[in-house]
């Protein structure tokens, strides 16, 4: 299999530049003697205009910023190759990075949608996810988020809805959140965007790593084969580490603790060599079919049930390598959705449609001028001769008299292709010129009620949650009202457990609930139960049993477990009995539980005593045990467990315990059986104990 993915890094090694070893200049290459005092007059006296490098300095950094994106601005993203399986695509798409088996470069930008550049990562809200592929064939672009529907049907009104989710705009709060008036003002007025809300109220809008969250490509695209013959398709990524959320009291405290929490988790995966992978599926329609569905193909509010088109395995996507400089890698990147190669085209989804507009029409105010294209990360590894010309920062030096087509000076060149070009699917298309909304549009509530049907009791629970905390939030008692009104039509229940939570009436149940479900839109009910890629905390203090840890983190590494040691200082822990003095990864203070997936707590009497007199770690272990963690203890660090609150049933002998996600054994040092981490990396893969009681949430 041809390893293509070099090539983009070969080119982008000739843009990258390394200090090591250089002296300092001006922008002209002049070297600098001097660079912290300006030149002036008497050294008490004026500042000298003459003083060049002091105002190139200057000016520079006066134009360091650019504008933000209008939404995505918060972003992280990384380069890496996507492969298909085999060629069976062939049959529907010349789009070769589908079927030729290529390692093909791409870079994958992930964002929130609603908050600034430096707001936090685990706001409530939904996650974009931007992959680049720079494909032989030039650039292709699946500008998707992690939900497979959208809030609106038609891009006319994405203004309209951008405006309504943003802070509002006497004061600009809050910061990245939909919990305010003005957005809920929208939603309970735009019947459209029920079934997004429910998603947006659901754990897909809190994910506990982007390494864990599923993509979509969202519209209905086509794939078109050689003959110019059509093929409806959807793109799904679906991460290997499976599908997982963090709850909502913990993405509040992270945003808090760490802001950037899911940036750095995909960075810090990378630099470990743990690469994110997710595998492609696609859920192909015949054109035929185009009718066949009790929904519109082309309404971005409707998704296709995985149980009626099965999402097709295609390929992988795997992420390798972190950027080198942020702004010139992840801020810089442009994406547009209308940057497709020969093989893949439109439908006419309306929201798709605006879109293609948008993309490139932002990108030129954002990036400063039409010569974006050349930008180092978005340069395509394709072969690019255009007779555009000029413009802001132009990076090419175009020889010859001819930038025009057809002409015979310059040879004619660049001539028209022959092959492998790009041709519009050909679709017959009429009707009157009209401003309307197709009727096969008009059905809000069946796809809401679907997705409410499908979800576990405690998604269910969470939505509610959702619901009443961020109604809860708006101070206009007739939005909630109405909001509670367009719920009442996806379920009775839903609503009645709102109204009760957010002070309004609930309305009488309405008629035509459906029973329909979709298993597969169930986070919890979908595969992905490993403990790969999860991170640990081990909480120990000087006379720690350093045996049994030593053996514990040898066996949580091997299952791809990170564990990382916190103890009240920094350096070294001291070995209680027997054992070797162990290295303290962080000082406890300045991490917390919400920044793990489950807590240890090790024996050694001495190191027990110190962590019980501690509240930092009794409160690590409350807050763990609450939002429903893994949370593991032996020998004398079961003593912590229970100081901390923990009810499970809990070991008082050597047989290890496993009991609602609570791991325990008296046992410690050579003899601390395999079982107990074998019990721990269950629980882990379990990610959550659910069933276990959790009333008294925040901790
Ligand atoms: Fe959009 C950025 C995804 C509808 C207009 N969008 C943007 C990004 C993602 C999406 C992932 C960030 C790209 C990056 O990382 O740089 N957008 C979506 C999805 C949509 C959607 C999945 C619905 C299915 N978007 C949408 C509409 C419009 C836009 C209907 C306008 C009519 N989106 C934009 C934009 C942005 C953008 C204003 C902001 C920055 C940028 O494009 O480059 O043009």
């Amino acid at each position: 299999m041809t390893d293509h993915h070099d090539a983009k890094h070969e080119q982008l090694d000739r843009s990258r530049t390394d200090p090591e070893g250089t002296v300092l200049t001006t922008q002209q290459g002049v070297r600098v003697a001097h660079t912290d005092d300006s030149l002036r007059a008497g050294d008490r006296g004026p500042t000298l205009l003459e003083d060049f490098h002091a105002r190139e300095k200057i000016t520079h950094f006066d134009h360091e910023r650019i504008p933000e994106r209008v939404v995505h601005a918060r972003g992280a993203g990384a380069y890496g190759y996507f492969e298909a399986y085999d060629d069976s695509l062939s049959r529907y798409t010349t789009a070769e990075f589908l079927t030729s088996g290529e390692r093909i470069p791409v870079f994958v930008r992930f964002s929130t949608v609603a908050g600034s550049r430096g707001s936090a990562d685990t706001v409530r809200d939904v996650r974009g996810f931007a992959t680049k592929f720079y494909t032989r064939q030039g650039n292709y672009d699946l500008v998707g988020n992690n939900m497979p529907v959208f809030f609106i049907q038609d891009g006319v009104k994405f203004p309209d809805f951008v405006h309504a989710v943003k802070p509002e705009p006497p004061n600009e709060i809050p910061q990245a959140q939909s919990a305010h008036d003005t957005f809920w003002d929208f939603v309970a007025t735009q019947p459209e965007t029920t079934h997004m809300v429910l998603w947006l109220m659901s754990d897909r809008a809190l994910p506990r790593s982007y390494r864990m969250m599923q993509g979509f490509g969202v519209h209905t695209f086509r794939l078109v084969d050689a003959e110019g013959r059509g093929t409806f398709v959807k793109f799904h990524w679906t991460p290997v580490l499976g599908t997982h959320s963090l709850v909502w009291d913990e993405c509040q405290k992270i945003a808090g603790k760490d802001p950037d929490f899911n940036r750095r988790d995909l960075w810090d995966s990378i630099e470990a060599g743990q690469f994110p992978e997710w595998e492609l599926g696609v859920q192909l329609v015949d054109e035929a079919d185009e009718h066949a569905f009790d929904f519109d193909l082309l309404d971005a509010t409707k998704l296709i049930p995985e149980e009626r088109v099965p999402v097709r395995p295609v390929g992988r996507l795997v992420l390798d390598r972190n950027p080198d400089n942020f702004f010139a890698e992840t801020e810089q990147i442009a994406f547009h959705t209308a940057n497709l190669v020969p093989g893949i085209d439109f439908t006419n989804d309306p929201l798709l449609q605006a879109r293609n507009f948008s993309y490139l029409d932002t990108q030129l105010i954002r990036l400063g001028g039409p010569n974006f294209a050349q930008l180092p990360v978005n340069r395509p590894i394709a072969e690019v001769s255009t007779n555009q010309r000029d413009g802001h920062g132009q990076q090419e030096i175009h020889k010859g008299r001819t930038s025009y087509f057809r002409n015979t000076l310059g040879g004619g060149c660049p001539a028209i292709a022959e092959g492998g070009t790009f041709r519009h699917h050909t679709e017959a298309v009429s009707g009157h010129k009209i401003r309307a909304r197709s009727a096969s549009f008009l059905d809000h509530y069946r796809q809401a009620r679907l997705f409410w049907n499908s979800m576990s009791p405690v998604e269910r629970e969470h939505i509610v949650a959702a619901f009443r905390f961020e109604l809860g939030k708006v101070t206009a008692k007739e939005v909630r009202a109405r909001t509670v009104e367009r719920l009442n039509h996806v379920d009775h229940e839903l609503a009645a457990q709102v109204a009760t939570g957010v002070g309004v009436e609930a309305p009488a149940a309405v008629a035509g609930y459906h029973d329909d479900r979709s298993p597969a839109l169930s986070q919890l009910g979908r595969p992905g139960g490993s403990p790969r890629g999860r991170k640990v905390a081990l909480l120990a203090a000087d006379g720690a049993d350093t045996v049994g840890i030593r053996g514990l983190i040898e066996q949580a590494e091997a299952a791809g477990v990170t564990v990382e040691v916190l103890a009240p200082t920094d350096g070294p822990i001291a070995p209680g009995a027997d054992g070797a003095p162990l290295p303290a990864d962080r000082q406890l203070s300045t991490m917390a539980s919400v920044l793990y997936d489950a807590v240890v707590v090790p024996c050694g009497p001495p190191s027990t005593e110190t962590l019980l007199a501690d509240g930092y770690a009794v409160h690590f272990v409350t807050e763990a045990y609450k939002h429903q963690k893994p949370v593991a203890a032996f020998g004398s660090g079961v003593d912590l467990l229970r100081r901390a609150g923990v009810t499970a049933e809990l070991a008082d002998d050597v047989t290890v315990r496993a009991d609602d996600g609570v791991v325990t054994t008296t046992a410690a040092g050579a003899e601390l059986p395999g079982e107990f981490g074998t019990a721990l990396l269950a629980a882990l893969a379990g990610h959550r104990a659910w069933a276990r009681a959790t009333t008294a949430v925040p901790a």
